[in-house]
């Protein structure tokens, strides 16, 4: 005879109708709870910008397997293992407070997989994609590099976009979407910031004309930053960048649309990531969602990320722009709102060749500092 069972009673409790059995049932529930929330106690808050990037003490699990992040969902991650295999993992509960992004270097654990019928065989391991999880990530090893965004206000201080990248190439497209010299003014910072080296690529040269020299480059060019100028249809200026990413890890970060999935595609064909189309307004149509760690045939590795709209600097030290900023004198670099950007004299004076980047320089002065008034640290 099958035995029946109130809603919300466990099977364990043996006396259906004795008054004790509710009780116990609560009270080992709530042990159950408070269990629970003490192993996802892991000291880091969301709001706080320093502990966001405290990584819990890696040393006890020193002993288990090391593989890199490469591809992180909202349950789950891919690992790949010292010996190229991919595998599934979920995150162990020591890590739920822990941002992993694309690049980590992780400690995992195997997972027993428990057969269905203990009398039949276990089923054979899943490997790759589409396959349950047969491991768990117990830590995060410290990272070399770690290449953030300002957040858009205190509930999220940074936005992490990959660690232990060596060289950020910042792509912008020619036109469609249309070439924004303030973004990559904006990536600089964010390299500098995590000791990344920088590279500025130009897709889609094929849209513009031979003759077209792409001026509003001039200042970056002045300053000696690398300028890369590629058509990845054309298979133009592509071959070049293959020998800078041997022995590398390089995150390309852009707009959605310029193109950074399909020049990945021309270094490396079979992995025929997916790419997407414009939209009517010459935007990109965000085709790529999660930020992908690609090994390389030839050596070194490519990090695919998904098109951003801004990169803020919110929270970045003020120091860096004398480095994205070099042609202003000390006096500027200290309090570049004391300057009028509008007013001819003041930009005479300055002897600048390009005094539009007066105003650039004051934008980003002004974001590193901004708070968003309605939010306080606390939430
Ligand atoms: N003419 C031309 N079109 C290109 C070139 N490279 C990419 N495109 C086109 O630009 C569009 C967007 O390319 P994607 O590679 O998906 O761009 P993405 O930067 O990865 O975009 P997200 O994944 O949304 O961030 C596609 O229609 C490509 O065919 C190029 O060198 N020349
Ligand atoms: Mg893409």
């Amino acid at each position: 005879m099958s035995r029946k069972y109130r809603l919300g009673q466990s099977r364990e409790a043996q006396d259906l109708d004795h008054r004790d059995s509710y009780s116990r049932e609560r009270s080992a529930d709530s042990k159950r709870r408070q269990r629970q929330a003490e192993r996802l106690s892991t000291d880091i808050e969301s709001h706080d910008a320093e502990s966001l990037l405290k990584l819990p003490d890696a040393a006890p699990w020193l002993h288990l397997p090391e593989a890199t992040l490469t591809q992180r969902y909202s349950q789950w991650v891919d690992l790949e293992l010292a010996d190229r295999t991919p595998l599934r993992a979920t995150l162990g509960g020591k890590l739920k407070g822990v941002r992993l992004v694309c690049g980590d270097r992780v400690r995992y654990s195997a997972v027993p997989v428990e057969p269905e019928d203990p009398g039949l065989p276990p089923p054979p391991p899943v490997r790759g994609d589409g396959g349950s999880p047969e491991a768990q990530v117990v830590a995060v090893m410290p990272r070399r590099t770690l290449l953030k965004r300002g957040g858009i206000d205190d509930r999220e201080p940074w936005q992490l976009i990959c660690a232990n990248a060596d060289e950020l190439w910042i792509c912008a497209a020619v036109v469609d979407p249309p070439l924004r010299p303030g973004l990559l003014e904006r990536a600089q910072v964010l390299a500098l910031d995590a000791g990344l080296a920088f590279r500025i690529i130009v897709t889609k040269r094929d849209r513009a004309s031979r003759k077209d020299t792409l001026p509003e480059l001039d200042p970056l060019r002045e300053q000696g930053l690398p300028i890369h100028e590629t058509s990845a249809l054309k298979g133009e200026g592509v071959e070049a960048l293959r020998s800078l990413v041997v022995d590398k890890v390089v995150v390309l970060l852009g707009h959605s649309g310029v193109g950074k999935s399909t020049l990945v595609n021309a270094l490396h064909p079979e992995l025929a990531l997916r790419t997407g189309g414009l939209t009517r307004f010459g935007t990109g149509k965000q085709t790529t969602t999660s930020a992908r760690w690609l090994p390389l045939p030839g050596g070194g590795t490519l990090i695919d990320t998904p098109g951003v709209r801004t990169l803020s600097v919110r929270g970045f030290d003020r120091a860096l722009l004398g480095q994205v900023f070099p042609e202003f004198p000390a006096e500027v670099l200290e309090d570049p709102l004391a300057f009028d950007a509008e007013d001819d004299e003041v930009l005479d004076a300055l002897g600048l060749d390009y005094p539009e980047r007066l105003q650039s320089l004051q934008r980003l002065w002004q974001e590193m500092e901004d708070r968003n008034p309605n939010q306080n640290v606390w939430r």
